[in-house]
């Protein structure tokens, strides 16, 4: 049987993901869409072909038995109240980062779910599943460019979701950073730094835009990112590694190389949904494909949401007070593995 989705919040990755289980991924029907805003609830809905009920309330939906899974694509600070009441009902959801809104939060999520016999959170680190993710990834593994020393990261998007903050910044878009420098090094982030300069006259709102981002390991790798998220060209995620015997690099330009008319060159990716289209639908369908089979998730977990929030916030707090910021995650549950 196929697994019945309720995909609550229908902003842009809701109906991404409503698209994506729609026409791509096997094994899986959208038969609910939950959004405060009805007229976009209903949108969704035809999205997914017509048949999801439209409800308002997420723990309505959490409730009614009519779900074997949920997908949660509303903004950030909104996860919290959800994923505990899941939790509580014993219900798995694939949870869009950030796992939720603050480190303090998201280790209330991490040891009510280590409280219970089996995983039910899988966070939306798609970043991971990309193929460039996974190439580079082996050398760290497999270790045969020897030690990794350090990691430059340039993160670039054309442009800001509306409202978007410094804080944002962080918890929005380094947070993949974040996320990236733990999976390729299997180790911990301890401290963080941020710079701003010159921020581009183009900025919306009140941006310090770009910044960079400074982190360490616990084993000493030294990490720089780039974020600029008013770049405008277009979506840019590039990652070059730098090991004892050798450089690797990923995330430059695919794709086909054309001359024409005078020119030589490709075309820019737009956005993430392009760049990471293949990461969201593997990521997905292994998601799927577990809880068909009865098994708990194994993609990135509560315990990776909540070092990722608490590198966050930490971030944000090199970025108010211009210091570095050391990071402490506390004992990890030996329910994480
Ligand atoms: C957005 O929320 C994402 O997750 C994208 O991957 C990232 O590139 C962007 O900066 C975020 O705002």
């Amino acid at each position: 049987n196929n697994l019945r989705i309720a995909v609550i919040g229908t902003g842009r990755m809701g109906t991404d993901h409503i698209k994506r289980l729609t026409h791509r991924i096997a094994g899986a029907d959208v038969t609910g869409v939950v959004d405060i805003d009805a007229g976009r609830a209903k949108a969704a809905a035809a999205l997914a072909g017509g048949h999801a009920k439209v409800w308002d309330d997420p723990h309505a939906a959490l409730s009614s038995g009519q779900y074997d899974a949920f997908v949660l694509t509303t903004p950030g600070m909104l996860h919290y109240d959800v994923l505990m009441d899941a939790l509580d009902k014993g219900l798995p959801v694939f949870c869009e980062k950030p796992l939720t809104a603050d480190a303090a939060t998201a280790r209330e999520i991490v040891d009510a779910e280590a409280g219970l016999d089996a995983r039910l959170i899988q966070v939306g680190f798609m970043r991971r599943y990309d193929a460039g993710y996974q190439r580079l990834r082996r050398y760290f593994t497999e270790g045969s460019l020897g030690a990794p020393l350090m990691l430059h990261c340039r993160h670039r998007n054309p442009d800001p979701p509306p409202n978007f903050t410094d804080a944002l910044m962080i918890y929005d878009s380094v947070v993949h950073e974040i996320d990236g420098v733990r999976y390729f090094t299997g180790e911990e982030i301890t401290e963080i730094s941020v710079r701003k300069g010159r921020a581009t006259a183009g900025a919306h709102g009140k941006l310090s835009d770009p910044q960079q981002v400074l982190m360490r390991t616990e084993s000493g790798v030294l990490v720089d990112v780039e974020i600029f998220v008013n770049a405008l060209f277009g979506y840019q995620v590039h990652t070059e590694a730098v090991f004892e015997r050798g450089i690797v690099d990923i995330g430059n330009d695919e794709g086909a190389y054309v001359r024409s008319a005078g020119h030589w060159g490709g075309e820019v990716t737009p956005g993430f949904e392009q760049r990471f289209a293949a990461a969201f639908d593997t990521e997905l369908q292994g998601w799927v494909n577990r809880l068909r089979d009865g098994l708990p998730p194994n993609g990135p977990s509560a315990w990776d949401g909540y070092a990722a929030a608490a590198c966050c916030e930490a971030g944000v707090e090199a970025q108010l007070e211009g210091t570095t910021v050391t990071i402490a995650l506390g004992k990890k549950p030996t329910f994480y593995g």
